[in-house]
């Protein structure tokens, strides 16, 4: 097959001073930082269903996108040849992991047996390219969305049938990302919500979409998947309210279900947005909890109002982001995915690289930038110092649930009032600016 990207070399890391647009001038993939190589911290993915399957087209008007090595086909062979434009890319911009929708990679048949040995068909390719370039999955999902069979919903659908469609759907996504050694699997629920109140149960659905995420579970086990199950949270958008709307909420929800212990978050930035939240918050609630997966990593107009996915570039949300990665560990299975994609306006193969390359030279400059202020110490020790109140006496007790509100009232009455500390907020601020 003839390259996919014939102008486009192998992007080299040019430094800082260099001028060339598809040149990485911050992320150097082998540069160590904190103690681990660069593309060890961040474990970037290409999205398949954006890089490779966006046509770019908007409720205003048709798909712009310039694929040359696409046919424009449904057939098994184009989606074939698609995979293959994936893993130049992927090998062109240096990227180690990619993630797929079932439907993205192979096309949907006339019946569910079609579409399942599609879905084998391209998998035998992919696991192919996989083997041929050390490229490795991040993780799969299914789309349960885009089928009008789905239009009320998969797992929280009104009609059990349904239910079952999508069931049989996640059972052979699962399987072909444990084929394909992938390192975890997704559940985005984008029509699993409600688009009017007057029509839905959700104590029912809510049920529904619990016992189906048991049954994955017990399926996973069965066929010895080991990697973790993400589920995604977002809070409308093609639903009215999406029941994973948030973090917190994804954790209510697992923890009345039983699910706990078998699910982690996978948390996107343009997700947050639309709930109402910093993507900082969305990571701060979902360590809190051990629960931080994976990222999908994007950004949204603050003042668009949709999902728009566009790339992230912006050094202080990839600085705030790596300030939480790096002091709860890093991913492990995890990793950071480009769910996002070029404008409509910019429909070139080579905005693909820009994109991605911009994207990872954000982040690269958001690690480093946390590692000083990290190694510099001043922020940290403030943080633990304005808690320090509860490192001994009455707060240490506090702390280790050994005393009740009778003595802290002896303490009350006996200590006067308390003198507190400045929040400190622009000081902080300024110094977190030393840095940026
Ligand atoms: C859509 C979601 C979707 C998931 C995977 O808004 O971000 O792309 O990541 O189903
Ligand atoms: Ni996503
Ligand atoms: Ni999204």
């Amino acid at each position: 097959m003839s390259e996919a990207f014939p102008n486009i070399p192998k992007i080299p890391f040019e430094g800082p001073q260099s001028k060339n647009p598809l040149a990485f001038k911050h992320y150097d993939a082998n540069q160590v930082v904190a103690g681990k190589k660069m593309k060890e911290h961040f474990r970037f993915a290409v999205a398949y269903w954006h890089a490779m399957r966006n046509s770019l087209a908007d409720p205003f008007g048709v798909g712009t996108a310039q694929r040359p090595w696409d046919d424009g086909s449904d057939s098994v062979d184009n989606a074939k040849r698609r995979v293959w434009a994936c893993f130049e890319f992927m090998d062109k911009l240096g990227v180690d992991y990619y993630c797929f929708h079932d439907r993205d990679v192979a096309p949907e048949g006339k019946t569910l047996a079609e579409s399942h040995s599609n879905l084998d068909a391209v998998a035998d390719e992919l696991l192919k390219a996989q083997q041929a370039t050390g490229k490795k999955l991040l993780w799969g999902t299914a789309c349960l969305f885009a089928h009008p069979r789905y239009n009320q919903g998969a797992a929280t659908s009104p009609n059990a049938h349904v239910f079952a469609y999508a069931a049989a759907q996640v059972k052979k996504a699962i399987e072909v990302t444990h084929r394909l050694g992938g390192e975890g699997y997704t559940f985005w629920g984008g029509r699993e919500g409600y688009a009017t109140l007057w029509n839905t149960d959700i104590k029912r659905e809510v049920d529904h979409l619990a016992a189906f995420l048991h049954m994955a579970v017990e399926h996973k086990k069965k066929i010895g998947f080991k990697g973790p199950f993400y589920i995604e949270p977002k809070p409308r958008e093609p639903s009215t309210h999406q029941y994973d709307s948030d973090a917190a909420a994804c954790l209510n929800f697992l923890r009345e279900h039983g699910l706990m212990e078998h699910f982690k978050l996978n948390l996107e930035t343009n997700h947050a947005t639309l709930a109402g939240h910093s993507m900082w918050h969305e990571m701060e609630v979902a360590a809190a909890a051990g629960v931080l997966g994976s990222v999908d990593a994007n950004t949204g107009d603050e003042l668009i109002g949709w999902d728009t996915d566009q790339f992230p570039t912006d050094i202080y949300l990839t600085t705030k982001m790596m300030l939480v990665l790096l002091r709860t560990g890093g991913f492990t299975t995890g990793g950071l995915n480009f769910d996002a994609k070029v404008r409509r306006e910019s429909f070139e193969p080579v905005d693909l690289f820009h994109a991605h390359i911009g994207g990872m030279d954000a982040f690269a400059r958001g690690l480093k930038i946390a590692d000083a202020i990290r190694r510099d110490g001043r922020w940290d020790q403030f943080r633990s110092a304005r808690y320090s109140t509860f490192d001994s006496g009455i707060g240490a007790k506090i702390e280790a649930g050994t005393t009740n509100f009778e003595e802290l009232e002896a303490f009350a009455l006996a200590n006067g009032e308390p003198v507190i500390a400045s929040g400190r907020q622009e000081m902080l601020e300024n110094l977190i600016n030393e840095f940026v």
